[in-house]
């Protein structure tokens, strides 16, 4: 790094300096905090994707302004790497060692250190480029200004506005420029589109027909209203309402969404009495978690159908789809958490799939599913995608090309290229995943009620705890058992064994400074009785906080 890049680097980090008592760790999805905190964050995160970029021989990197399903006041971060996966865990260190840097010269000094190690050269004529994105959070333009700074201060880089977009929108937009593709939004919509076609030109005419009307709630979001350009400009077989679009002053997030959907099981505003029966569906604020529920009879209660259940129609259909071709081509894998309902695990076993458990957070179910040809992943709170190989899809577009039109292993092979096309292959993403559920359910003729029946979910209950530190409790890497501190997971499977189907487990959250307490029973009663009594038990072994 020679003398005019560090005079760079400390003019520009002059200009954000860090508030006092911010202590930021990128945890499971980036930082996140009070929009009012985050220049020097965003800032300094700017600098270490042009870095990155750098190091990845000039690919493209993507910086997401959002906060997800937080309040509107918060906004947060995150990098996607050329892949249009998650940062490479590898480099989340040096995210916090410099997001937490007291002054202009410590940071500098990280920066230092850190290119020496990794052998990243700065000024030597070496290019850069990030992509960045944000929601419609008011925070965001100028968080956004703040990233620019951050990147374009780093000699040969370059930032990229791409506006405003979903999370997984730029996930996708970045996948597709690395490979050489088309990578513009409309490049989206239209591939969305287009595999969406081909699905519905696939179904069976002799099925049973079912209403094509479903109802979105967009969170007040980007979501809502990129549902709705998408539907105007490039679907006309959907009939979807779209509440909530934060244009009839509701607040992002506020008692609207997937999160507060998946949580507090009732209806998001805008919803009541007059829906009573029909398929719905929410987005959260970035649009990358999808649920969808129904309003039972009374107008305020909902049925949920969570990411379990989509997990469950997913692998029910794709499973379909490969039974139809001759031999057996490939490996089906489904990946959950330890909190997906355990009816669901039973019923995924029960199709005789192979079920695998990853830690919490997108990245560690994405890094598993990755491991087979075909790989769903779902976290109950509506995070997934199916994922598939390369030489699957390889494989798959070579043997459409011999077969002749119409028959069943034909479609069967279409239907699997269209899925892969249509399947943000990034990241989760509630817009894709909505057009693969409507699609199969036409496919299948059930109503979204049919498709709740698939499996009935497990009563479950959970609890937050808060403790004076919460990474005393260290757990496997499943997280289904606590292995620290030394006693506690005894004393849960004491309390587990006084419950028929008792099921209960603890984990520090990787967002928020508390112990979470997950229990699922025969009955609600039960798995109430059991997650307090857990939740007990940690208080006693770490203490109140
Ligand atoms: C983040 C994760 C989500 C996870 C949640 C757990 C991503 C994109 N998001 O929102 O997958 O379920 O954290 O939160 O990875 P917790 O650690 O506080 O329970
Ligand atoms: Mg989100």
């Amino acid at each position: 790094m020679d003398e005019t890049q560090i005079a760079s680097l400390l003019k520009s980090s002059d200009i954000f300096p860090l508030p006092q008592s911010l202590k930021l760790s990128y945890g499971t999805a980036g930082f996140r905090g009070d929009a009012s905190l985050l220049d020097s964050t965003v800032y300094r995160v700017g600098i270490l994707s042009s870095l990155r970029s750098l190091k990845l021989r000039s690919q493209t990197i993507g910086l997401m302004i959002t906060a997800s399903h937080n309040r509107v006041s918060d906004n947060g971060i995150k990098v996607a790497d050329p892949s249009g996966g998650m940062l490479s865990q590898e480099w989340e260190p040096f995210a916090d060692q410099i997001a937490n840097a007291s002054s202009p010269q410590e940071l500098v000094a990280l920066i230092k250190e850190f290119i020496e190690r990794e052998e990243i050269s700065i000024g030597g004529g070496e290019e850069g480029e990030v992509w960045l994105g944000r929601d419609t959070r008011p925070s965001g333009e100028s968080l956004l200004r703040a990233a620019e700074i951050g990147v374009s201060s780093v000699s040969g880089c370059v930032a990229v506005d791409k506006g405003v977009l979903t999370t997984p929108q730029l996930h996708w937009m970045v996948r597709a420029k690395n490979k050489g593709l088309n990578a513009t939004e409309k490049d989206y919509f239209e591939s969305l589109s287009t595999s969406f076609k081909c699905l519905i030109d696939l179904i069976p005419s002799s099925g049973n027909k079912i209403s094509n009307k479903l109802v979105l709630d967009g969170a007040n979001g980007v979501g809502g209203e990129k549902m709705e350009e998408l539907l105007k400009g490039y679907l006309s077989n959907l009939d979807v309402e779209v509440r909530n679009t934060g244009r009839d002053g509701g607040v992002l997030n506020e008692s609207v969404g997937a999160d507060f959907v998946q949580k507090e099981k009732v209806v998001p505003l805008g919803f009541g009495v007059n829906d009573v029966g029909v398929r719905c569906a929410s987005f959260d604020g970035d649009a990358d978690r999808l649920v969808y529920f129904y309003v039972s009879s009374n107008g305020d209660k909902i049925e949920l159908l969570d990411g379990d259940k989509i997990l469950s129609l997913f692998a029910l259909f794709i499973k379909e789809q490969l039974n139809t071709l001759e031999g057996k081509l490939s490996r089906l894998g489904v990946v959950q958490t330890a909190y997906a309902n355990g009816a669901s695990t039973d019923y995924l076993k029960g199709l005789g799939l192979d079920v695998v458990f990853a830690k919490t957070g997108v990245k560690h179910l994405h890094e598993k599913a990755a491991e087979f040809d075909v790989g769903i992943y779902f976290e109950a709170n509506g995070h997934g995608t199916i994922l598939f190989s390369e030489s699957f899809v390889s494989l798959l577009v070579g043997k459409q090309k011999g077969m002749s039109e119409g028959s069943d292993e034909f479609n069967a092979v279409s239907r699997l290229v269209a899925v892969s096309n249509l399947i943000n292959q990034a990241v989760g993403d509630a817009i894709s995943g909505l057009l693969l559920v409507e699609v199969i359910l036409q496919h299948m003729g059930w109503s979204v009620q049919k498709w709740n029946e698939l499996y009935k979910d497990l009563p479950s209950r959970q609890v937050k705890v808060e403790v004076p530190d919460r990474t005393l409790v260290v757990t496997t890497s499943e997280e289904t058992e606590a292995l620290k501190p030394l006693g506690i997971q005894d004393a849960i499977n004491g309390e587990i064994k006084k419950y028929k189907r008792g099921r209960a487990f603890i984990r520090p959250s990787g967002t928020e400074d508390v112990v979470r307490v997950y229990a699922e029973a025969s009955t609600q009663e039960d798995a109430d009785s059991l997650g307090d009594s857990v939740a007990q038990l940690v208080k006693s072994f770490l203490g109140s906080g």
